[in-house]
């Protein structure tokens, strides 16, 4: 084992993208996983060793301990050198990664919404709107067959979990969603065949 240690609730969320930059990266970690709303979760967060008080966080082999699900997966990218080489593309990579969560928090928003006319409307709007706008902007991104030429990043890495595992349900299949754009649905399959990709999304918890 590397030592390093994962944690995160036993749920495909906001932790799942960190845990795949693990498989992408192909280093192996112990995959601690809380129940919802668990004493056991209440005590971690109580004992202020989570830095920012939430889940997903790291512990690596020296120790030392590393929150925010995005930081986590730069992280571990720039160990395994998946990220870009020159500092404009990283910082590229970063814009692209920041508006996968625009997206997530746009996803997660129609999840928790209680007022069901609202949730419809907001639903359209994600959907039918801000999502497609969002697709196409990706799309002027993408050089292919990854966003960076032929390396793997972890700009890759986070546009793939949105559309694998939060439309997608984890399921190998491309969703619907990138069916308007050929290079998108193209490069979510080259991201899927990642051995360390295409291993973890066959195992993980659905
Ligand atoms: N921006 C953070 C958000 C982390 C977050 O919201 N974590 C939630 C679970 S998805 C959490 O730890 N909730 C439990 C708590 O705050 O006690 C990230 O990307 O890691």
């Amino acid at each position: 084992m590397s030592g390093y240690k994962h944690h995160y609730f036993d749920l495909r969320a906001m932790g799942e993208v960190s845990r795949l930059a693990f498989a992408a990266a192909n280093i192996d970690f112990e995959d601690v996983r809380f129940q919802w709303n668990s004493e056991e979760w209440a005590k971690e967060k109580a004992s202020g060793r989570p830095p920012l008080g939430q889940m997903p966080f790291i512990v690596t082999p020296e120790g030392k301990v590393l929150g925010q699900s995005g930081a986590i997966v730069k992280y571990i990218c720039k160990k395994a050198d998946l990220c870009p080489a020159d500092p404009f593309d990283e910082a590229v990579a970063d814009m692209i990664s920041d508006g996968v969560v625009d997206l997530r928090i746009g996803a997660v928003k129609l999840y928790y919404e209680k007022d069901e006319a609202k949730k419809e409307e907001m639903t359209k709007e994600f959907f039918g709107t801000t999502l497609p706008a969002r697709i196409e902007k990706f799309e002027a991104l993408l050089k292919g067959p990854f966003f960076f030429g032929d390396k793997l990043t972890y700009a890759d890495i986070a546009f793939f979990d949105f559309f694998n595992n939060i439309l997608g349900k984890g399921e190998p299949a491309v969703p619907d969603h990138l069916s308007k754009s050929p290079k998108l649905t193209e490069h979510y399959k080259r991201v899927l065949a990642v051995p360390g990709i295409k291993a973890w999304v066959k195992n993980a918890q659905k």
